[in-house]
């Protein structure tokens, strides 16, 4: 039995913070419906696509394990059937604009007096405050939650990142905010509201950020290159390039074929307690017991020195022949894996991180699986389903209606256009 078996979700959700969630509980064993507008549904299916009349990666990729149903709830046989989804299920996951619930009738008065066990989890772009009414995607979160104005070099712009902390990010806090609130369930018996706000999702993956910016008034903070280049600070924490945000000094440096290859890089931690054997592997055995050298407050201002010294030792070497070396010594370091190489790494492939699913209009994908691991409660990744796949199915099984109204829902259009044969 598979962890949330049994836990029934009205799956509302689309584009990518909403879809990452559900698709965590359905990896979990959750039954995850999910609910899209006839003829188009979820607009990531037709975003970036690569084959021709196929869902996009995008939609595939974000929408595993789940079923589809068409519902149109504009449609009053629609919104009946939303109402027959709120009474059965446990919870129900949003992510539409704010508002977008409470003018479809299902605000969470009516859904808790319709259905006091329900959860109902929303993400929005912001909390209550100046902007509560604005639409967010990732990259508004990005630069709203901290993390723009803190990635990037000193003398450069502002800098996004390629990892969906606004999206994804949320997506994993509001997960945990739903199992959470399904505990809490089985002492009260009552469902609650679940919030989570992508400025405030990002914010909390940003918060050694504020920790500096109040260690800023205490000084300067010495462990950021900005130090050691004799740039002062201003008022707020700047941007740090590759410097580790930890106590231990690292940086990104070349390794051999640089020139041509744009992943010929290692991410290198100056971690203290392996300092010495640091200095034996790249040569430099005095600076053990050099005072300019051998305690960590001593090399802070000498970074970009010791660092520039380190990156001469790794031109020498692969990303992969350096990781071996270093390994051996237990000094901290990581190569920079392009996702070419990330995809074909088979250990990623083994633990079912990575794996290949099979769809059967686009055929064979790479995705990326489960990366929380249940010894009891193994995911198995299935295909995203096609629009509207499950909704006769639901419609019986799920929501147990009889023949005379799923033909009166259908015939509504409220499932989808009602296809009927041409006059004589
Ligand atoms: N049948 C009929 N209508 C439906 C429907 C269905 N099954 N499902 C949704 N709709 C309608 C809604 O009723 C709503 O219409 P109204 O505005 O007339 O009430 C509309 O579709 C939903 O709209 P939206 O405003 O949520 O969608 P959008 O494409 O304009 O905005 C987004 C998208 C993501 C900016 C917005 O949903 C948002 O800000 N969400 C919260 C933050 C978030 O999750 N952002 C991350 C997205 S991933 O990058």
């Amino acid at each position: 039995m598979k962890a949330l078996e049994g836990v029934k979700i009205l799956d509302f959700t689309h584009v990518q913070s909403g879809p990452t969630c559900t698709q965590l509980l359905a990896w979990f064993g959750a039954d995850v419906i999910k609910v899209e507008r006839p003829g188009t549904g979820d607009i990531t299916r037709g975003q970036l696509c690569d084959v021709p009349d196929a869902d996009s990666l995008y939609f595939t990729m974000l929408n595993h394990n789940k079923r589809s149903i068409t519902l149109d709830t504009k449609n009053p046989k629609g919104m009946e059937v939303l109402w027959e989804m709120v009474k059965t299920c446990d919870v129900m996951v949003e992510n539409f604009a704010p508002g977008v619930l409470d003018r479809m009738g299902l605000t969470w008065a009516k859904v808790h007096e319709v259905n006091p066990r329900m959860i109902v989890a929303s993400i929005k772009g912001f909390g209550p405050g100046p902007y509560e009414d604005c639409k967010v995607y990732e990259n508004v979160a990005q630069c709203a939650g901290g993390a723009a104005s803190t990635t990037g070099f000193r003398d450069g712009l502002p800098l996004v990142t390629g990892a969906q902390i606004g999206d994804s990010g949320t997506g994993l806090h509001l997960a945990l905010g739903i199992v959470t609130a399904l505990y809490h369930r089985t002492h009260s018996g009552l469902g609650q509201k679940v919030d989570c706000a992508m400025q405030d999702g990002v914010l909390n993956l940003c918060r050694v950020k504020l920790r500096d910016q109040q260690r800023l008034g205490h000084g300067p903070l010495k462990e950021y290159s900005q130090f050691g280049e004799g740039e002062p600070f201003g008022d707020a924490v700047p941007r740090a390039g590759n410097d580790s945000g930890g106590g231990q000094p690292g940086r990104i440096l070349k390794c051999k074929g640089w020139e041509t290859d744009p992943n010929a890089y290692i991410y290198f931690i100056t971690q203290a307690p392996v300092w010495e054997k640091i200095c034996d592997v790249i040569g430099e055995p005095g600076w053990k017991t050099d005072p300019n050298y051998a305690k960590p407050p001593a090399r802070l201002p000498r970074l970009n020195e010791i660092f520039g010294r380190i990156e001469q030792w790794t031109m020498s070497k692969s990303k992969f022949e350096a990781m071996d070396i270093l390994n051996e010594y237990d000094i901290p370091c990581g190569p920079i894996l392009s996702m070419k190489e990330i995809a074909e790494e088979k250990s990623l492939r083994d633990t079912g991180t990575v794996v290949e699913v099979d769809h059967p209009t686009r055929g064979k994908y790479l995705s990326v699986g489960n990366p929380i691991k249940l010894s009891n409660s193994p995911t198995e990744v299935r295909r995203s389903p096609l629009l509207g796949e499950h909704t006769e199915e639901v419609l019986r099984d799920v929501l147990k209606l009889d023949e005379g109204r799923i033909a009166a829902i259908t015939e509504s259009g409220a499932t989808g256009a009602v296809t009927r044969a041409a006059a004589e």
